[in-house]
């Protein structure tokens, strides 16, 4: 009989690492960039791959390992790479997959750089993208042309909140000859796992709820296929954006409480978004966990809860979103996401600043939307300080 996995928790808690030599229950800091070869032959086997083991912290540290071995745990992949920010990672991804003349099909709401990281640079080397809303499968149907390799999706979106259906998105990317690959950022592995929905790729800003305390930037990247992984640890390598080992001590840190802490914060988003949608001043509120959300269905079936981002506007736009970011005492006016502490920002002018008007026009966004990053503090004391945030 095949044993039982352990559970999320379980996994999150004890990852794959197991007590060393002298019994340290945590993994050690290994904060050493390069390691001794026992020998001229060691070192040269270690190089030709003809040996496992450490060579240079770019290229590998047992840290940084255990904290990609714990991460592809939870996403059920074959192994992951961790990078030195989210950017990298998504950066990684692109180099590995497109060339000259590819073409890659991606979210409209994408996070704003990850979008400016193609119109601006990999466009320079030949490469044409479309940006459309992939909420809509039939948009993503359309955009894709013989050459398209990669088709990339942010679901939920950053901050338009749009959710696309990840095992229609593999099929098609896959019936195109293209890969498909998920920033699952938003979600987290702990709420949403892609690869077993069929995408190939999923990548994380660490920085967001994989750390949880707005200390550490950071990305990694898990893949299904150990050759594909190969191919993306070689991209991490000889662009040097690789994690360093402190920063991986603290994610496995964080990484342990993950799943408590996206239970407390979708709980608390979900009580805040209700009082939200009933507020006189509010226009509109983009929860995927409220009925009104149109893919809050699909959100139902792809992930296990819906998170802790709103997206708001307030009946007087700008003006007054401009008004309640200033007056806001317990929330922090700042950007990110996914940490313990609630966040707020305005993301026309402060994440998304880098997109034309028009782009976040197609993606989904107005000047007015408010985005609220919920933490874990009192429920309670969030909605009074919203409340007195608004009415004053
Ligand atoms: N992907 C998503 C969905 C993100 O939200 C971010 C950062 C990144 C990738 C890039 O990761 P980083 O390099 O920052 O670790 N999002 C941010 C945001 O919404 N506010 O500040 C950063």
């Amino acid at each position: 009989m095949q044993a039982k996995q352990p559970g999320i928790n379980s996994r999150l808690v004890h990852g794959t690492y197991r007590p060393d030599a002298t019994g340290a229950v945590n993994v050690p800091i290994y904060q050493s960039s390069t390691f001794a070869f026992r020998n001229a032959e060691h070192g040269a086997a270690l190089f030709a791959g003809r040996e496992k083991g450490y060579i240079y912290t770019r290229i590998g540290n047992p840290t940084i390992g255990a904290f990609e071995d714990a991460v592809a745990s939870i996403e059920n992949g074959a192994g992951g790479v961790a990078t030195s920010s989210g950017l990298g990672a998504v950066n990684t991804v692109y180099m590995t997959v497109l060339g000259q003349g590819a073409h890659l099909v991606s979210t409209a709401s994408v996070y704003g750089p990850s979008r400016g990281l193609v119109e601006k640079h990999y466009r320079r080397y030949g490469v044409e993208a479309d940006f459309v809303d992939t909420s809509d499968l039939d948009n993503l149907k359309r955009a894709m042309r013989p050459e398209t390799r990669l088709v990339y999706v942010e679901s939920p979106s950053n901050p338009a909140m749009q959710v696309t259906d990840i095992a229609g998105a593999a099929a098609i990317a896959h019936d195109h000859g293209a890969l498909l690959a998920v920033d699952n950022t938003f979600a987290s592995p702990y709420l949403q796992r892609p690869l077993d929905l069929g995408a190939d790729i999923v990548l994380h800003s660490i920085t967001k709820f994989i750390n949880g305390h707005a200390d550490v930037v950071g990305g990694v990247i898990v893949a299904g296929d150990a050759g594909l992984l190969a191919r993306l640890r070689d991209v991490m390598v000889q662009t040097g954006c690789s994690m360093d080992p402190h920063q991986a001590f603290l994610v496995l840190r964080g990484l342990k409480t993950l799943g408590l802490r996206v239970e407390r914060a979708q709980a608390n988003a979900m009580a805040i978004a209700r009082w939200l949608e009933a507020h006189p001043m509010v226009a509109s509120v983009r929860y995927i966990g409220l009925p009104s959300h149109p893919q809050h269905e699909l959100a139902r079936r792809q992930m296990s809860g819906f998170g802790s981002m709103i997206s708001f506007e307030l009946k007087g736009g700008l003006e007054a979103g401009r008004r309640l970011m200033d007056r806001v005492r317990l929330a922090t006016l700042a950007v990110s996401l996914g940490g313990v502490e609630t966040l707020i920002e305005h993301p026309a002018s402060m994440t998304h600043a880098s997109m034309s008007k028009e782009a976040r026009d197609a993606a989904g966004f107005t000047d007015g939307l408010v985005r609220y990053a919920v933490g874990i503090e009192d429920v309670e004391d969030l909605i009074a300080d919203l409340d007195q945030a608004l009415s004053g």
